[in-house]
């Protein structure tokens, strides 16, 4: 249905009594239709990009028989906005401000005629025909801000049985669904999705990213200038570094931050409402440039993240059709590398499958409830993860239960494009898009779904029923979030939501509990008497650079020096040298600044010129000449402390051994207080209780080990990955951390008992209304621990507890692994505190020759800490069980031909 235009009207106040009812509303949310002609003028032409926002807070709707610049300026101005722009003849563009995109030529505008009348111009293939509304609407703000309405407020959409809340969720999609052609449904099967303008449907773009805070992405909008609203978000520590807090409430405390200020960006139109965070690929080689952007090379570690952190994204566990964003867990599945990430195949072992890759998903999905899951570039077993009926229907869907109306699956961005040109899986385009939509995929960022599914369907590669099933789960999806009807629980989150008190208070905790010190003879906590400090090295006044990647703007960056300065009269600042400096002209500098100081702080490592996505590291040394500088800094013989920054783990076997380099920090990247956190642990104001997540490999590992070997396991001359598993001898192990303090751990009672019945651990099963609980989720035992600090300064304490056995279940066995975990905080000195390590039943298991994950009879030892601080030993009798049965591979028929991808990479 199309409005009539009634006559040209005023602009500004006499806009209210203007309105006329036209159509009369049949619904009381449904908003008066209204008369109303927009005065406007077309600017000029400005270049717009697939990633561009040239209109600031930016709404797409896409008419395509009927958009003119008349016609897309009178949607604008009715909706509230002074900018429209039209592009490529059919797209109209609403906003709030103009911002971006160069100014062109205006015969770059003139390349398209309007859809609604071929003798006009409607801009240009990504070039945006600008116009300036004089007359817009008034709309409801916020402190100034326009707040987002909800799709049922707005006409003509409310006058659609879509908008009808009497009826089922399911009906009203159904009813959108069967009121869209089949060329308007595949132009929704994207991320930068059209919407349907003649029904009011507005385009929607699906990617969005937060994964330490709100980050920049294709759909999200931080204004300018900085201080204004919404020009920024808190930026936490990257996973890596929060990963290595060891402390879940952490993790949740500052889910509930992200999950908080995302939508109240979302209630204002500056970002969509669902997010492709969390990255939960376990950090398994230590060259991933991503790795940094995950908390843990250990699955039970990156499964207890998960579970924290999905709750607190979403809004608690309650009501999972009621969120407060949606969540992605990414990327399914078996993806560690970059290099050759579009094309590789990974054949894992069905042990390492079970015990080490699906776990996190498992835990995000089945246990959590997660409303996304983003498919790999990566093959597995000879296909990519976006055409993988196995990975995507039978484990995901079947076994997992991601089987509610709103679970999507959306394809990482090209995946589904290189499963026909990368992966050579299929031989058209057309072909590819199929097997991804027909193995699960709904989503596709990108341009292969919506250039091809039309060839698809018509060639009954596919079929439109399937595409609705796509279309009906992400509409569905979008229904949790408010987006069809409101939601009083979370649409009131506003600008005041964003960077409180308390989010800044995080963001210092979540800084200062990450860092890990990995070598101290004394020297720090530094003495209160050093006058003169000399702040050197890459990272000394490093600001962005300590946010890592997948950034957004932050509210503040405290640097080092800044921190520096604020605590000590007397601080000398030089370079040095950069991150992958090979110049030796600032050296001398730094020496003269290390010369007249009587505290040397050193600040490097690696940042995102050396890890990053789509960049894997190719050694593990310290690069460029950083190393040179502190060996020269040492052999002046002033104490010397060095803080290394980055997410992945260097070799740092020249500093340990190098006894002037008296103290060795790492510190991650810590984002917006990262200058504050660094400074007060040197200090003393805060203790180091971190501990490293992933293993400090010796830089000779990446000879030792192809990047493109998946296998956990040794095997000959295969010395095998992570901590688990690796037979060679670490640098710094998984779970290293020193303290300024000592602590004496005890347990409480007797820990364990002798021997446990296999069959009895299974009495406690419950069930939660129809769903049972999933064995592997059930409780073993908690053991309390007391955790004494017995010497001089008050410290958290990160208590890992390990088990091992060397007789229960299949061998190899492993060196042992992480089953529990938790942090004391602030224990004074001579103080205690009470710490309780809970063992679920499935950190009791080991995979199988089939990947069963397996509770064996035989021997097991408990161990605290890397140290052995505290042991136990037990013994479990009886039968094996399985806890949880890996899903079989079936027999998968495509409807088009396909060529398995063997991976000439595989050694
Ligand atoms: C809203 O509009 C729909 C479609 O016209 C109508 O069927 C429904 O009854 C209305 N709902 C309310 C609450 O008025
Ligand atoms: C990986 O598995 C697939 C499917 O079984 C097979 O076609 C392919 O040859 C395997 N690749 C290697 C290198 O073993
Ligand atoms: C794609 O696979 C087919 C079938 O195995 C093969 O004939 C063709 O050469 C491959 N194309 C490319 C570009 O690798
Ligand atoms: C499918 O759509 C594309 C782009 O919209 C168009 O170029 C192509 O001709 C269409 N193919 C078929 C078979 O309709
Ligand atoms: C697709 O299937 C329909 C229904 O079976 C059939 O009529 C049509 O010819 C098929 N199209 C092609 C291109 O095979
Ligand atoms: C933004 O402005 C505030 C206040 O002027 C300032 O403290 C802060 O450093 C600025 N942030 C950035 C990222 O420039
Ligand atoms: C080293 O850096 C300085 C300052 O940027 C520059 O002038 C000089 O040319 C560089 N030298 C070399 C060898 O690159
Ligand atoms: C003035 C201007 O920006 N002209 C551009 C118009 O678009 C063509 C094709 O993209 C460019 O080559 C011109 O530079």
């Amino acid at each position: 249905m199309r409005l009539s235009s009634g006559a040209g009207i005023g602009i500004g106040f006499a806009v209210l009594p203007l309105i006329t009812s036209v159509l009369g509303a049949s619904n009381s949310t449904c908003p008066p239709a209204i008369s109303y002609t927009a005065d406007f003028e077309y600017t000029e032409c400005r270049q717009d990009s697939y990633y561009g926002r040239i209109l600031g807070r930016e709404r797409k709707a896409v008419f395509r028989d009927t958009n003119t610049p008349q016609y897309c300026a009178d949607y604008c101005g009715r909706s509230g906005y002074p900018w429209g722009g039209v592009e490529a003849g059919t797209q109209c563009f609403c906003g709030g401000e103009l911002d971006g995109g160069a100014v062109t030529g205006n015969a770059n505008c003139s390349t398209y005629t309007c859809s609604g009348d071929a003798s006009q111009e409607c801009g240009g293939q990504y070039f945006m025909k600008v116009l300036k509304i004089n007359n817009p609407l008034p709309v409801e703000k916020v402190d100034g801000d326009v707040k987002r309405q909800p799709l049922c407020h707005t006409s003509p959409l409310c006058q659609h049985a879509v908008c009808d809340t009497s009826l089922p969720i399911a009906d009203r999609i159904a009813s959108l669904l069967s009121e869209m052609t089949l060329d308007e449904k595949i132009a929704n099967t994207v991320n930068a999705a059209d919407g349907v303008g003649r029904l009011g449907l507005p385009g929607y773009d699906w990617w969005n990213e937060a994964l330490h805070g709100l980050a920049q992405a294709p759909g999200v909008k931080f204004n300018s200038p900085n201080g204004s609203a919404f020009s920024y978000a808190t930026s936490f520590p990257m996973a890596i570094t929060t990963g290595s807090a060891f402390d879940d409430l952490l993790i949740g405390q500052i889910a509930d931050v992200i999950g908080r200020e995302t939508r109240a960006f979302a209630n204002f139109e500056q970002c969509g409402y669902d997010f492709w965070t969390p990255n939960i690929n376990t950090f398994l080689d230590p060259r991933w440039g991503r790795g940094q952007e995950t908390p843990s090379e250990d699955a039970f570690h990156t499964q207890q993240y998960t579970k924290q952190l999905i709750p607190g994204l979403q809004g608690g566990l309650d009501h999972p059709e009621e969120k407060q964003i949606i969540a992605t867990c990414k990327h399914f599945n078996l993806y560690y590398a970059e290099t050759n990430r579009y094309g590789e195949n990974y054949n894992a072992t069905v042990q390492d499958l079970a015990e080490y890759f699906n776990p996190p998903f498992k835990s995000c999905v089945r246990d959590v409830a997660v409303g996304s899951v983003m498919c790999a570039y990566t093959a597995t077993y000879g296909v990519p993860s976006c055409a993988s009926e196995y990975f995507l229907q039978d484990t995901l869907r079947e076994d997992w239960g991601f089987e509610d109306p709103y679970n999507y699956v959306v394809a990482d961005c090209g995946a589904v494009e290189y499963i026909h040109t990368i992966h050579n899986f299929t031989d058209t385009p057309a072909e590819g898009a199929a097997v991804a939509l027909n193995a699960g995929t709904d989503l596709d960022c990108g341009f292969t779904f919506g250039t091809y599914l039309n060839e698809s369907v018509i060639n009954n590669y596919t079929t439109e029923a399937r595409l609705n099933q796509a279309l009906t789960r992400l509409y569905t999806g979008l229904h949790t979030v408010g987006y069809f009807d409101g939601q009083n629980q979370y649409a009131n989150l506003s600008w005041e939501d964003v960077d409180t008190q308390d989010a800044r208070n995080l963001a210092y905790k979540s800084a200062w509990e990450g860092m890990v010190l990995l070598k101290n003879d004394g020297l720090l906590p530094v003495a209160a008497d050093h006058k003169k400090v000399a702040l050197i090295g890459p990272y000394a006044n490093a600001s962005s650079q300590m946010q890592g990647i997948y950034a957004g703007q932050a509210p503040y960056i405290i640097t080092p020096l800044q921190a520096a300065e604020a605590n000590w009269d007397n601080v000398q600042y030089a370079f040095g040298t950069g991150v992958n400096g090979s110049n030796t002209t600032f050296f001398s500098a730094a020496l003269d600044a290390a010369r007249s100081a009587d505290l040397l702080i050193y600040m490097g490592g690696i940042d995102s010129t050396i890890e990053q996505e789509t960049q894997d590291r190719k050694s593990l040394l310290w690069p460029g000449n950083q190393l040179d500088l502190v060996q020269q800094l040492s052999e002046l013989g002033k104490p010397l402390a060095v803080v290394q920054f980055g997410g992945g783990q260097l070799d740092d076997s020249a500093l340990l051994a190098n006894k002037n380099v008296r103290a060795l920090l790492w510190a991650g990247y810590p984002s917006q207080e990262g200058g504050n956190a660094v400074i007060d642990i040197l200090l003393g104001r805060q203790a180091p209780a971190g501990r490293l997540t992933t293993t400090q490999y010796a830089a000779n590992y990446v000879n030792e080990v192809s990047i493109f070997n998946p296998d956990l396991r040794p095997n000959g001359s295969y010395p095998g990955r992570t901590y688990k598993w690796f037979t060679g001898k670490p640098v710094l192990p998984f779970g290293f951390g020193l303290s300024y303090t000592t602590f004496d751990l005890s347990w409480c009672g007797k820990p364990l008992k002798h021997s446990y019945n296999i069959r009895s651990l299974f009495n406690k099963r419950q069930s939660h209304g129809q769903k049972p609980t999933p064995l592997d989720t059930l409780p073993f035992v908690t053991l309390s621990t007391t955790v004494k600090n017995t010497g001089k300064h008050t410290s958290d304490f990160s208590a890992l507890l390990f088990l091992s056995t060397s007789n229960a279940g299949p061998s190899p066995y492993p060196n042992k692994w992480l089953a529990s975990y938790a942090r004391a905080h602030g224990v004074a000195p001579g103080k205690s505190q009470t710490v309780n390590l809970d063992i679920s039943i499935g950190s009791l298991a080991r995979a199988d020759g089939n990947g069963d994950l397996t509770v064996y009879p035989g021997k097991y030892k408990v161990a605290v800490d890397n140290d052995e601080l505290l042991t136990a030993e037990f013994e479990l009798v009886g039968d094996a069980v399985i806890v949880d049965r890996l899903t079989r591979q079936g027999v998968y028929e495509y409807t088009v031909p396909v060529h398995y991808n063997a991976s000439a990479n595989l050694v």
